[in-house]
């Protein structure tokens, strides 16, 4: 249930307020670019001067969506980003919670500045930054939030076709194309008004999924080679090393979406994904279940990360093969623990 005071109070903060700055996480995703720039064409509807920043670059894959053009990169133009910023009466976060998810620099610098914010979210464990909090872990994307909010503000008048367009996408891609298990009815319903608005949402599947270069399908080749099951714990893994991404010039997206492969092996409710990314000194990390198996435990436990029941990341600074090791470890001691 959404707070209706909350409500009321965004509603008041949208109507007196003329200009918003719309943030999503560092990495951004479907749902991320999906949700901020869903929510700047809705305030740009009402005549609002909105700007959505992000962290730094996001994936070529969602180049397409409307709005992209519009989009401020904090990484690559600090001055103007900050000039933006300085200028807001209210900075918008959203699909994510603590304010560290925009990475190291930006984090420093959002929380020295003295702006009120607004979280949208559906992460479990929300930060308390913000002035007006709507943090929802049950809703599967942040996108079906904001359309959830924005209708029980009778603002649904004001989503275009181009605001349909990137919340669809939002709610496309952190469902699983619909097969997460927090898709419900409610879900199936905001797409069913998302397409009354005139939304083309075959291209839209054409655009996220069959948009493919070679390379990346060879990448991902490179990736079920490197899968290993580990019967005994209904657990498996996946690996790519820095030579791999190297060889077939990975870009950012190419491994979207392949951590699910291993948990699409018949018996396996848990899966891992190890990413060496030598140039930041990190093994990227994701994590995915099924069932009660909490992999946000488990990353907040051991690998400095989180995110939701089924689906979290996190990261190590071992090596690959070390950080390997230590994950098999893990999963022989400690699987046991992170059953709900
Ligand atoms: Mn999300």
């Amino acid at each position: 249930m959404i707070n209706e005071n909350k409500l009321e109070a965004l509603k008041s903060i949208i109507a007196s307020g003329n200009n918003f700055v719309i943030i999503p996480h560092r990495n951004p995703d479907g749902d991320a670019i999906g949700s901020t720039l869903g929510l700047y064409h809705v305030l740009t509807k009402l005549n609002k001067k909105a700007t959505v920043i992000t962290p730094n670059d996001f994936p070529n894959f969602l180049s397409w969506m409307p709005g992209t053009n519009s989009i401020v990169n904090f990484e690559y133009h600090k001055d103007k980003a900050s000039k933006l910023m300085q200028a807001a009466d209210y900075i918008f976060t959203l699909d994510f919670n603590v304010l560290l998810r925009t990475g190291d620099e930006m984090e420093k610098y959002l929380s020295n500045i003295d702006k009120p914010f607004i979280m949208i979210d559906h992460h479990q464990m929300p930060g308390d930054y913000a002035e007006l909090t709507f943090s929802h872990p049950e809703f599967g994307s942040t996108c079906e939030l904001l359309y959830t909010i924005l209708s029980k503000l009778d603002f649904a008048k004001y989503i275009s076709k181009d605001a349909a367009t990137c919340i669809y996408t939002g709610i496309v891609t952190d469902s699983g194309s619909f097969r997460f298990p927090k898709t419900n009815a409610a879900t199936h319903r905001a797409i069913a008004d998302l397409i009354e608005k005139g939304i083309d949402n075959p291209q839209i599947h054409n655009n996220l999924f069959d948009n493919s270069s070679y390379n990346k399908l060879q990448l991902m080749g490179r990736a079920l080679q490197n899968l290993i099951v580990l019967p005994e714990y209904n657990t498996s893994f996946i690996f790519l090393k820095d030579s791999d991404l190297k060889e077939f010039q990975h870009e950012k997206g190419d491994t979207e979406g392949l951590v699910n492969y291993g948990l699409s092996i018949k018996g396996i409710d848990f899966t891992a994904f190890f990413i060496e990314r030598t140039e930041e000194n990190i093994i990227k990390i994701s994590f995915r279940s099924q069932g009660n198996f909490d992999v946000n435990k488990l990353a907040r436990a051991y690998f400095e990360g989180g995110g939701h029941v089924n689906a979290a990341g996190g990261k190590s600074t071992k090596s690959l093969a070390d950080t390997i090791d230590y994950f098999k470890d893990i999963v022989s001691k400690h699987k046991n623990e992170f059953y709900d």
